[in-house]
Order: structure tokens, then sequence, then C-alpha cells
């Protein structure tokens, strides 16, 4: 079913359309007005670590062509713009000095939204971590989470009062698992112990920015974005179904838990408790705090099966073979069943609040030919997509939004600009925007939904 208009007419009134980027991979001028670098800044610059080495140097030039961008935004009928602020522009060093100059860029930027009628919907960190703090141990360092809540407040002093909605961290999982346990995220390490103490340090900074928000803005909107992982096991034995609790537990459970049940999960605890870092008095209390929304990021489901072998570490998981033939071009599976199946598994397990689809999208290169991207796998994958949130929406669950993942093609992390999700085509040799014919099509939808 890819017709927009009748897509757009299965969902609530109230539906909220947006699109969404992150600062480092669109926004450029890594070094104007007192930016200082991040983590990404380093990790890219270093051999090896991200496709071609790439940076985001230069990336979509958005700190330049923020208005042409909302223009674009406002034009495709979008209602809401989720955007991420980065914390080196605002506090370069990550302690001390507040940087005006940065917190300017983003009153222009969510001025711009609102003269053109966009709701805001800021994230506050989307992986850009100030290096000076790689100096104390980065996220492995409890002092990190003191530093965030600092910058969580300065943040919403000043934006605050223009702010829609606003999330403490984007993807968790990436910024604790992906880039401190399997090396591929800056900082790249592979480290157990690290990688323990970044989780519970970055749950801990969740916890105290929630804190800060609401005693800063108390009338915003907080939440937090995870891309839970749809945990399916590779086949119905007791072993493998034994493993996908483990992976459920260590993917989902070590960043749910703590949130919406003031726990760890008690078989991440008799697995790694020896390696994790200390979780003082009141850490559970301040990170468990009630939140008004949760994001859901859904790309791709994780099949998993066991792994027999004596030394395999916790969750001892092996990944099993995809069951659809439809992959997108970064090689995910496209499989949308999954994205029903892990909200309705994540509200059995916890209490959870309303929900927004904060990132879906995929990876389509299809190249640029006279002017037109005619990406129609993309398109059916946000078709198929969307109809599951239809269908959630219809079936009582508190599903209040959808964000496309991206706006336009940007800067895709250690695969550098090679990989393109976006609905507009970016030419980085010129910076000329091109709507595809995916983006026509959302913005249809967009445009029927607020007509409705
Ligand atoms: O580009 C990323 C984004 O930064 C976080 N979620 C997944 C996207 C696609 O990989």
């Amino acid at each position: 079913m890819s017709d927009p208009k009748i897509l757009a007419s299965r969902f609530p009134a109230d539906f909220t359309f947006g699109v969404a980027t992150a600062a480092y991979q669109i926004e450029g001028s890594t070094r104007a007005d007192g930016r200082k670098p991040s983590i990404w800044d380093a990790f890219s610059r270093m051999p090896g670590r991200v496709h071609n080495r790439d940076t985001g140097d230069v990336a979509c030039d958005h700190y330049n062509r923020w208005e042409e961008d909302l223009d674009l935004i406002q034009e495709m009928g979008v209602e809401a713009y989720r955007f991420s602020i980065a914390w080196p522009r605002i506090i370069p060093d990550g302690t001390g000095r507040i940087n005006e100059k940065g917190l300017d860029f983003y009153d222009r930027l969510i001025d711009g939204c609102k003269a053109r009628g966009i709701k805001t919907y800021a994230t506050l960190y989307h992986w850009d971590l100030p290096l000076s703090l790689m100096g104390e141990g980065g996220w492995t360092a409890r002092s990190t989470a003191f530093a965030f809540q600092r910058y969580a407040k300065v943040v919403m002093a000043r934006l605050g009062d223009r702010l829609d909605s606003v999330s403490t961290f984007n993807e968790p999982w990436c910024s604790v698992w992906l880039s401190h346990l399997y090396g591929i995220h800056a900082p790249g390490e592979r480290n157990m112990e690290a990688a323990l103490a970044a989780m519970h340090t970055t749950n801990l900074a969740h916890g105290l920015a929630v804190e800060a928000i609401r005693h800063v803005a108390p009338n915003v909107p907080v939440g937090l974005v995870l891309n839970a992982q749809a945990v399916i096991p590779g086949s119905d034995s007791p072993e493998d179904l034994a493993a996908t609790e483990r992976a459920f537990d260590f993917h989902n459970g070590a960043f749910f838990g703590p949130v919406f049940k003031g726990e760890y999960p008690a078989s991440l605890l008799s697995a790694l408790g020896g390696q994790m870092p200390s979780v003082e008095e009141g850490d559970l209390a301040v990170i468990s705090q009630k939140l008004d929304w949760w994001g859901l990021n859904y790309y791709t489901p994780l099949r998993v099966s066991d792994d027999p072998s004596k030394d395999a570490v916790f969750p001892a998981t092996l990944h099993a073979p995809f069951v659809s033939q439809t992959v997108t071009d970064i090689g995910w599976e496209v499989y949308p069943p999954a994205m029903r199946s892990c909200v309705e598994d994540l509200y059995q397990r916890y209490e959870l609040p309303d929900c927004y689809i904060t990132e879906n999208g995929a990876c389509d290169n299809t190249a640029l030919v006279d002017g037109v991207v005619d990406d129609q796998r993309r398109l059916a994958y946000y078709a198929d997509h969307l109809s599951v949130v239809a269908d959630l929406a219809r079936d009582g669950y508190p599903m209040k939004g959808y964000f496309a993942w991206s706006l336009m093609d940007n800067f895709e992390w250690a695969e550098g600009y090679r990989m393109r999700f976006g609905l507009v085509h970016v030419d980085y040799d010129t910076q000329v925007r091109t709507i595809k014919t995916s983006g026509a099509w959302y913005s249809i939808i967009c445009k029927t939904a607020g007509a409705q």
C-alpha cells in the first residue's frame, strides 16, 4: 500500500510527521565560532576508522545553509524537525567556559523553525562528545555524567522556552556498546569493563539531565531515544530461545531496565557484575525518573542463535541468517513485522509512556540521473513501515509521531558519505539539494496529514 493519501488517512488526527538529522552528520563548520573538536573529529582522522577517511568537517554545510534547509522542510509540509545540539559548540571543552556563539546558532535555528511553523524536537547528545573529556575517560568516567547535566542545564535555560520536545540521548546502545565494546564508533574501544562503565555513566547522565531539564524548563516534554533491538530467535530450540532472552537483556535491558524499572537485568548482573562500575546509592532512583515519552529508532531486526563455545562472553549469541530476501544498500534486512513485535514486546515488559518513532528509513544509494533520484526501494520501505505504525496506533499503542531518517543524505559515521539515507539528495561537491521520489511521496503524507 503506497498511496500516500490513503496511508496518511490511517493515522490519528494529532499524529506528528517529522524528519530527523544530527549535528555532526550535517553541520560541518567544525571550527566555526568557537567550536572545539569532538571525539568524532578525532576518530574520523584515524586511519581505518571511517570509510575513505571522510570527516564531518563540511558535511552538508548546514551550519551555513540552515535557512535553505528549513525552507525545504517547510516546502515539504513536514510538521516537526528533530535535530541535535552539538555539545562542543556550547561548552567546547565539555566543562568550563560556555560559548555564547554556539548557543546563538541554535537560537537562530529554533527561531527559524518557529517562523516557518515547524515544531522543534531537540536531542542533547547524538554522539559528539567534546574531545577534552576523553582526558578524564569520556563516558567511562562518572564525572562526565555531571558535565552532561550542566550542559543540559545551559542549553535548556537558553533554548527551552522554544522547544516542543527534548530528548537526552540518541541511541545509548551505539554510544555504549558500538563505541566501547565493538570498537566501530568513536572512541573505538573494545573492552567490556569500559563499556559497562560507559553504560552506567550514560544512564546516570540521562537521569541527571532529566532532573536539570525539569528544573530549568518544566514545560518541555522530556524523553529518551533508544534503538531497541528487535531480537528474534534463529530457531525455536530452547538454546536459541534462551539466547534471545540474554540478547534482549544485554542490548535492551541495559538501558530500558534502569530507566523504566530502576534496575539492571539480573542476567547481566550475574554474568558481568564483577566488571561493573560501582552503582552508588540513589543512582537508580535518579535514572528511573518518569519520562513524558520515549523514542524508538527502528531499522532492522536482530536475529540471534546460541553461541555454544565455552569462552563465549555474555550474551553469548551468534548472528542467525536473515529471513527476508530484501536488504538495503548498507546490508540491513528489511523486515517490517519486527517493528511491530519490538513495540509489543517492550510494552509488555515495561510501563512505557507515549511513543514516537524517532528514526526509521532506508539506505538506498540510487543515483541522481537527469535531476531525478528515483529511489523506489526507499519509498517501499517507508510505505511498509508506516503501515505498521498506523496499525499499532489503531490497535491502541500510544504512537504519537514518526520522524523519517533522514531529511537529507549525510555523514553516515563509520561508513562516511557512501551510504545515503536522505529523502533529499545532497551533491557533496556543489551542496545542491534535490528532493528524491521518496521525499516527494513523504511530503504528500505530511501535507495530507496536516490537512486532516
Ligand atoms: O545515521 C544514523 C543515525 O545517526 C542514528 N541512527 C541510525 C542512522 C542510520 O545508521
